[in-house]
C-alpha cells in the first residue's frame, strides 16, 4: 500500500452487487478491509466473502513468473512465443483458427483491449467469455424484448417495490448485501416488499419469504406464461402501455394459452399446488410495484432465453418497467459481467453495444482504424471448445477463467486443451485444472494489484484501485494483450499508456456517432459514457461510482423504458411468443434424477481465492450432494456417506447431505470444488453440454443423473499443521484449510495391512515417544497422533464406515499449547471428554460460531430468536448471511 495513502477505496472482486471496499493498514502493519460507507451499492456493508478479502492476499500459491512448458522464462520470451504461435496459426489456417476465452472478472480496460485485439486487429470474433455461462440468456432476452442489452432498473427499485419475486436466484447467498438491503427495507417499510421465491430448492433466500414455490425444474416458462394469461383474464394489463410501446402482445398471449391455459394446468405442469399458483398470480395482479429478480435458475437452461422473455412479457403487459419499484431485474454474477457486455466481449457482439449489422461494423472499423475488422459473430463458449477438440481452433488464450472446472462436459474440455497445439493461460494462481493444460503461462496481476473499472448489476461503474505492489513479475492483463498485439504488428492500435488511456478510448467509442442522448450521428445506443472521453489521468483515478448512461451531449437517464423508447427500429418493445420447447435432457430409467448445480455462501467459483481462508472454508468444508431423504432411502444412501453422482458425461464422488429442502427427484451439487481441493468433486465433468438455441448458454442446472452409494474399503481423515503429500492410491481426497492446520478427508478402495506403519509414513513421523495410537482390529478402526513437546502436530483417524470423530473438536485441540492426559485419552477414544468443547461446524463465518455452540444456546439457554442469539453470541450480527441457518436451527431444535 502506498505509504502516502492511509487507505485506498476500491471495489469487491466477487459478486455483481459491486460493493465498495476500503483497504487500509492496521497498526501492526497488516492490510485489512472494511465496507465503504460512501459507496452507493453497499453503504458500508460487506458479506462474509467481502469481509475476508484481506485473508486472501497471501502469495504462496501465486503464479509469479511466465513459464513455457513448465520452465520459467522472461516476459519477452513468453510474449514472443505467444505472438509467434498466433502468427503461425493465422498464416497457416486463417484468423478463425485462434481464439481468446476471457472472463467477467477482467476489468473493463483488460476486456476492451482483448476485444479490440481480436475483433479489430486479428480479424476474428472467436473471443468469448465465461459470461456465456452466466448472463448470455439475459442478454439474448433483453435484446429480443428491448432491442438492447439493458437492465432497466436500479437497486433502489428492489427496496421500493411492494412485491419482490426471486426466480432462480439465491440472493441471500449469492448477492448477500443486496439481500440485506431488502431485509432492511422490509424492516423500515412494515414488511414491504413482500417476498416470493421461485426455486426447486428451499434455499436460504426463502427464510424470510412469504411464499416459496418449489417449482419443478425448468418449468418457469409455463408459470410465467400462465401469469400472462391470468393478467389478461383479470383485465390487469396496461392497455395504454401495450398500445403505445409494445408489439406482439396477442401472439405472446396465444402461445401462453397453449401451454398454460389455466391455473390447474400450470400447477400440474409446474408440480405446484393450485392454491400456491393462484396466490402468486393474485399478488402479482394486485400489486403495482413489482420487481422480478432473476438469475441462474433462469439463465442456465436450454430454454433460458425463453424463460427471460416469459418474465419480461409480464412486466411489459402491465407497464411495470422503468418506474420506481418496478421492473424485470437480471442480477449479474461476476464483478464485471456487465462491463464485459458493454465492451462487447461476447462472440456475438462487436463493441460498445454494437453488433454485426453492416453499419455497426463500418462504424467500429472507422473508429478503431481497424486493420482487420471481424464482420460476423464467432463461436460461443461451448462451440468454441468443441472447435478446439475438433482441431479447427489450434491456438487458444484463456484469461481470468478456469474452463476445465466451469464448462459443462469438463472432461472433454480438458481433453480438448491437452490436444490443442497452443494453449496460453493468463492466471494469478499457479496450479489450477486449466493451468495444468497450458503450454505457456502468463502471471496476471489480480485484485488489489491492478487498476481499472467494473460495472455492477445496476449499471454502476466503479473503480478498482491497486493498493499492493505487483508481486514477482505479475502484470495486468491489458498490458500482456497489448504486448502480444504489438508483436503481431498492431502497435498503433494498441498503444495505450495505461488503463486511463484505454478507458478514454472506450468512452469515446460509446459516444461515437451516437444520437441516443442528443449527440450527432446515425446510430442510437443507450450505452454512452462519452462524458468521460477526455478524463485526465488524475480524474480517472478519482472517478466516483456512477451509473451509465453518462453522455457528453445530454443528461442520460436513471431508469429505462417507463415511457417506451426501446432500441428497436420502431422504438417499441417486443413481446415474445414463448411456446413449448421439448426438454433436451429428460431423466429416464438409467438416469432418473435431475442434477441441479450452483453456489454455496462462502466459496467463490473455482475456489482460487476463497479456499485460501480458513474462515470461508469452515462453513461448508467438503463437496456434497444434497438429496431428499425419500430419494436417499430408496437408494440406500445415508447422511454423510460418500456417493457417486454419475451422468452420461462423467462422475464425481461427494458426501451425501440429506435435506428436506431439496425437491424430491432433484439432487444439488455445488459448482466450486476442483482438483486442487477435491480429487473427485469437479461437478462440471457430470454436467451436460446442451445449450440454449438463442444465447448458447449451457444448461448447468439440469442434467439427468444416477446417484449411488460409494463404498470404499475405508474412510479417514487427517489433520496436520504442515501440508502433506498424500499417497497416490487414494480414491477420494478433499483438502481443507483450517486455522493453522490442514484437514484431509480421504478414502480408498485398497485395504491397508499395517495402519500404524501407514500413519507414520503419511505424517512423516518416526515411531517414538511423541506418538500415541490406538487400534481396534476387529472393528477396523485406527487412531494415531503425533506430539512434539506435548503439543499436537498431526493426527489420523480411520474407519471402515464414514462415521468418524468430530473434526472441529480435534481441530480445537491443535490450539492448545499442550495436551493434558484426559485430552490424549479422549483423542484416542475418538470423542470429546467432559468439559472439552466441540463448537461443531462453523455457521457464522464472521465470528466463528459453530453449530454446537448455537444448539446449546437454543436448547439450554432457551434463546429462540436470531436476535437473542446475536446478543448472546454475536452470531449473525455482522454480515447477516447466516441468519437463515440460525433460524432453521431454532425451528428444528427449540422446544
Ligand atoms: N457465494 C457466492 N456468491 C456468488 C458466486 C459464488 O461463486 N459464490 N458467484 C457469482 C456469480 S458469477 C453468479 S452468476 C451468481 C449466481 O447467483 P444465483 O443464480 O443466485 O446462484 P445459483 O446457486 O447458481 O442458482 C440459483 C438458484 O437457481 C435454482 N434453480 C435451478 N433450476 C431452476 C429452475 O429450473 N427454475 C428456477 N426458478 N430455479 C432453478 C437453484 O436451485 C439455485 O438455488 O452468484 C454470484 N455470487
Ligand atoms: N455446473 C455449473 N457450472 C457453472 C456454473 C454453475 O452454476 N453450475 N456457473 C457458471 C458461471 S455463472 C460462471 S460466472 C462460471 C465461473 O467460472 P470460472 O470463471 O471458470 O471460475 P473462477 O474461479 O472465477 O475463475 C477465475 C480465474 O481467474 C483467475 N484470476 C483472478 N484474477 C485474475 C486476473 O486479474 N487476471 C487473470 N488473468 N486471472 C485472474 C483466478 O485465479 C481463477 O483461476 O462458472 C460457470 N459454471
Ligand atoms: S455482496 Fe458481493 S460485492 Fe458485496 S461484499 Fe459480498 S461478494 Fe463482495
Ligand atoms: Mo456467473
Amino acid at each position: 500500500m502506498p505509504a502516502e495513502a492511509p487507505e485506498v477505496r476500491t471495489t469487491c472482486p466477487y459478486c455483481g452487487v459491486g460493493c465498495g471496499v476500503i483497504a487500509y493498514r492496521t497498526d501492526d502493519g497488516t492490510i485489512a478491509v472494511r465496507g465503504d460507507e460512501q459507496h452507493p451499492a453497499n453503504f458500508g456493508r460487506l458479506c462474509s466473502k467481502g469481509s475476508a478479502l484481506a485473508e486472501t492476499l497471501a502469495l504462496e500459491d501465486r503464479l509469479l513468473h511466465p513459464e513455457i512448458d513448465g520452465q520459467r522464462v522472461g516476459w519477452d520470451a513468453a510474449l514472443d512465443a505467444v505472438a509467434e504461435g498466433f502468427r503461425r496459426t493465422i498464416a497457416e489456417h486463417g484468423p478463425d483458427a485462434v481464439a481468446l476465452y476471457v472472463s467477467g472478472q477482467l476489468l473493463t480496460e483488460d476486456y476492451y483491449v482483448a476485444n479490440k485485439l481480436m475483433k479489430g486487429c486479428i480479424g476474428t470474433s472467436n473471443i468469448d467469455t465465461n459470461s456465456r455461462l452466466c448472463m448470455s440468456s439475459s442478454v439474448a432476452g433483453h435484446k429480443r424484448a428491448f432491442g438492447t442489452d439493458t437492465v432497466p432498473g436500479t437497486y433502489e427499485d428492489l427496496e421500493q417495490a411492494d412485491l419482490l419475486i426471486l426466480v432462480g436466484s439465491n440472493l441471500a447467498w449469492c448477492h448477500p448485501v443486496l439481500y440485506q438491503r431488502i431485509l432492511a427495507a422490509r424492516q423500515a417499510r412494515g414488511g414491504k416488499p413482500k417476498l416470493i421465491v421461485i426455486d426447486p430448492r428451499r434455499t436460504a433466500s426463502c427464510d424470510q419469504a412469504e411464499q416459496h414455490l418449489a417449482i419443478a425444474p425448468n418449468t418457469d416458462t409455463v408459470l410465467f406464461n400462465g401469469l400472462l394469461v391470468h393478467l389478461h383474464r383479470q383485465d390487469a394489463v396496461d392497455l395504454d402501455y401495450l398500445d403505445a410501446h409494445t408489439d406482439g402482445y396477442l401472439a405472446a398471449l396465444r402461445a401462453a394459452r397453449e401451454i398454460a391455459p389455466s391455473i390447474p394446468e400450470v400447477a400440474r405442469r409446474c408440480g405446484l399446488d393450485e392454491e400456491a399458483v393462484a396466490n402468486f398470480y393474485g399478488d402479482f395482479t394486485r400489486t403495482k410495484k413489482v420487481v422480478t429478480v432473476y438469475s441462474q435458475g433462469v439463465n442456465q437452461s436450454a430454454h433460458g432465453t425463453d424463460k427471460v422473455n416469459a418474465i419480461i412479457n409480464c412486466h411489459l403487459a402491465t407497464g411495470r418497467i422503468g418506474k420506481p419499484g418496478c421492473g424485470p431485474f437480471s442480477v449479474t454474477g461476476q464483478p464485471n459481467a456487465m462491463g464485459g457486455r458493454e465492451v462487447g466481449g461476447l462472440a456475438n457482439q462487436l463493441a460498445a453495444h454494437m453488433d454485426f449489422a453492416p453499419a455497426d461494423v463500418e462504424r467500429v472499423a472507422r473508429f478503431w482504424q481497424a486493420p482487420n475488422i471481424a464482420r460476423g459473430p464467432g463461436l460461443k463458449a461451448v462451440e468454441l471448445f468443441r472447435a478446439v477438440a475438433e482441431g479447427r481452433i489450434k491456438a487458444i488464450w484463456i484469461m481470468g477463467t478456469n474452463p476445465v472446472v466451469s464448462l459443462p462436459e469438463a472432461d472433454a474440455v480438458r481433453e480438448a486443451l491437452m490436444n490443442c497445439p497452443l494453449v496460453v493461460v493468463s492466471d494469478a494462481v499457479r496450479i489450477t485444472d486449466t493451468t495444468a493444460c497450458a503450454d505457456i503461462l502468463l502471471p496476471a496481476a489480480t485484485w488489489g494489484e491492478k487498476d481499472g473499472t467494473v460495472t455492477n448489476s445496476e449499471r454502476r461503474i466503479s473503480r478498482q484501485r491497486a493498493f499492493l505492489d505487483l508481486p514477482g513479475e505479475a502484470r495486468p492483463d491489458w498490458w500482456a494483450l497489448a504486448e502480444v498485439g504489438r508483436r503481431l504488428g498492431f502497435t498503433a492500435n494498441l498503444d495505450f499508456a495505461g488503463p486511463a488511456a484505454v478507458f478514454r478510448e472506450f468512452a469515446a467509442l460509446s459516444g461515437y456517432e451516437n444520437a441516443a442522448w442528443g449527440g450527432e450521428g446515425d446510430s442510437r445506443r443507450d450505452f454512452d459514457i462519452s462524458a468521460l472521453a477526455g478524463v485526465a489521468d488524475a480524474d480517472y483515478d478519482a472517478i466516483e461510482p456512477f451509473r451509465w448512461p453518462r453522455p457528453a451531449a445530454g443528461d442520460g437517464a436513471e431508469r429505462f423504458f417507463a415511457t417506451g423508447g426501446y432500441y428497436t427500429p420502431d422504438r417499441r418493445a417486443r413481446m415474445i411468443a414463448v411456446g413449448e420447447r421439448a426438454s433436451v435432457n429428460a431423466p429416464d430409467e438409467t438416469f432418473p434424477l435431475v442434477l441441479n448445480t450452483g453456489r454455496v455462501r462462502d466459496h467463490w467459483h473455482t475456489m482460487t481465492r476463497t479456499a485460501k481462508t480458513a474462515r470461508l472454508s469452515a462453513h461448508i468444508p467438503e463437496p456434497y450432494a444434497e438429496i431428499h431423504p425419500v430419494d436417499a432411502a430408496v437408494l440406500g444412501i445415508r447422511d454423510e456417506a460418500l456417493v457417486r453422482v454419475v451422468s452420461r458425461w462423467g462422475e464425481v464422488i461427494v458426501r451425501a447431505k440429506l435435506a428436506r429442502e431439496q425437491r424430491p427427484g432433484s439432487v444439488f451439487v455445488p459448482m466450486h470444488w476442483c482438483t486442487p481441493y477435491a480429487s473427485r468433486g469437479r461437478i462440471d465433468a457430470v454436467v451436460n453440454p446442451a445449450t440454449d438455441p438463442f444465447s448458447g448458454q449451457p444448461e448447468s442446472k439440469h442434467t439427468p443423473v444416477r446417484v449411488m452409494a460409494y463404498k470404499p474399503a475405508w474412510h479417514g481423515f487427517v489433520l496436520s499443521r504442515d501440508p502433506l503429500t498424500l499417497p497416490d492410491d487414494l480414491d477420494y481426497v478433499v483438502r481443507v484449510r483450517g486455522d493453522g492446520l490442514w484437514r484431509y478427508e480421504i478414502a480408498s478402495e485398497q485395504p491397508v495391512a499395517d495402519w500404524s506403519a501407514w500413519a507414520h509414513e503419511l505424517l512423516h513421523e518416526p515411531p517414538g515417544e511423541g506418538w500415541i495410537e490406538f487400534e481396534d482390529r476387529s472393528l477396523g478402526r485406527y487412531r494415531g497422533a503425533a506430539m512434539h513437546d506435548g503439543r499436537l502436530v498431526a493426527c489420523a483417524f480411520v474407519s471402515p464406515g464414514h462415521e468418524l470423530p468430530p473434526r472441529d473438536w480435534l481441530a480445537g485441540l491443535f490450539e492448545r499449547p499442550e495436551l493434558a492426559a484426559p485430552e490424549r485419552a479422549s483423542l484416542l477414544a475418538g470423542r470429546p471428554g467432559k468439559g472439552q468443547p466441540d463448537v461443531g461446524r462453523i455457521v457464522c463465518a464472521c465470528f466463528r460460531v459453530g453449530v454446537n455452540t448455537l444448539l446449546s444456546a437454543i436448547r439450554e439457554r432457551k434463546l429462540t430468536t436470531p436476535e437473542a442469539i446475536g446478543a448472546a453470541l454475536r452470531a449473525g450480527t455482522n454480515c447477516g448471511s447466516c441468519v437463515p441457518e440460525i433460524r432453521k436451527l431454532i425451528a428444528d431444535n427449540a422446544s
